[in-house]
């Protein structure tokens, strides 16, 4: 057999709600970032309300993890974040930066889905900073280094008329953003040709800045959810160097062909490690987290040789 790109880790899934000490039904869609000696999880779980919080999971090695014995992050009832999260907060990405990790997560409410902006600095208490969008965003990731003085983060608008593409947009203080443009598109007839959207924060490497992504194509059984990856520019990061044209990920394993939504495999978080691997993180059928190592070179050689284009 070839080997695979991605080596799933041979005992995932790696956290399921049976470990969870609070009641939950899913453990998905999780950031993961490292933190001092360990290894932080901000996974989102259903309630069984039908709608998500966010919890808190600690590793030494990166496989395996403990979950706190509370949620880190659940809706906020009042104030201006209450009027956007009574339904839910979801998909949490996390961005070290400035030695502050910003935490960025879908808010959702009877006025549609925002993206909301927190941060920490130490994984035990959490500040709301701002709604950094209007309605219909999802999926927001901010680079680990600023542009030209400037904060950058990758975004994913809802539009029927140039359907869930990837743009960027800059902000000099993470609250106003804007110089927005759009960097990427579903390609026709390709495994991503109804949806992509921003996954794990942008990685850097020699060769540039790797983001692995998420696209979605339609079958006549439902949605099918992959992973891919794109090379952007170091210096200018609206400049896409590459996108490979295959898949990296599909749905493959029994906890991601079944479960809560079936056929998804879903990530917000990836760890690069010195040794020139990265852990890659993602939800299984939206109800269990799973872990994979790739190496990056790989990873940089499928934006580059024989990609397919960026829009
Ligand atoms: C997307 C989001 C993700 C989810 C995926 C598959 O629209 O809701 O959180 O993992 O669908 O259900």
């Amino acid at each position: 057999m070839k080997p695979e790109i991605v080596r799933r880790y041979p005992g995932n899934p790696i956290l399921t709600k049976a470990d969870i000490p609070y009641q939950v039904e899913t453990v998905h869609n999780a950031a993961v970032v490292k933190y001092g000696n360990e290894y932080i999880m901000l996974f989102r779980s259903h309630l069984r309300t039908g709608r998500s919080i966010i919890g808190l999971a600690r590793s030494a090695d990166g496989f395996r993890f403990v979950a706190d014995p509370e949620p880190f992050l659940t809706p906020q009832r009042e104030g201006p974040f209450g009027r956007y999260e009574e339904h839910g907060v979801e998909d949490p990405r996390v961005t070290c930066i400035d030695g502050e990790y910003l935490i960025t997560y879908s808010a959702y409410s009877r006025n549609g889905v925002r993206i909301a902006l927190a941060k920490t600095k130490d994984f035990r208490t959490v500040e709301r900073l701002s709604l950094i969008t209007e309605a219909d965003y999802r999926n927001i990731v901010i680079f680990p280094e600023k542009f030209n003085g400037l904060y950058a983060r990758l975004d994913r608008p809802h539009s029927e008329i140039s359907p869930w593409s990837i743009w960027i947009s800059y902000s000099p203080d993470l609250r106003f953003w804007g110089d927005s443009e759009l960097i990427m598109k579903p390609v026709k007839y390709h495994w991503d040709e109804m949806k992509i959207g921003p996954g794990a924060p942008p990685i850097r490497t020699d060769k540039g800045w790797l983001s692995i992504y998420h696209g979605v194509f339609q079958t006549m059984d439902g949605s099918v959810y992959r992973l891919g990856v794109a090379l952007h520019d170091l210096k200018d990061p609206a400049k896409i160097l590459g996108v490979g044209d295959s898949w990296i990920l599909q749905p493959e394993a029994l906890w991601e062909v079944t479960g809560y939504v079936h056929n998804v495999v879903f990530t917000c978080g990836a760890v690069p490690e010195p040794d020139g691997t990265v852990k890659i993180y993602w939800g299984g059928a939206d109800t269990v987290m799973c872990v994979g190592e790739a190496e990056l070179a790989d990873l940089v050689n499928l934006c580059l040789v024989n990609g397919r284009d960026p829009v």
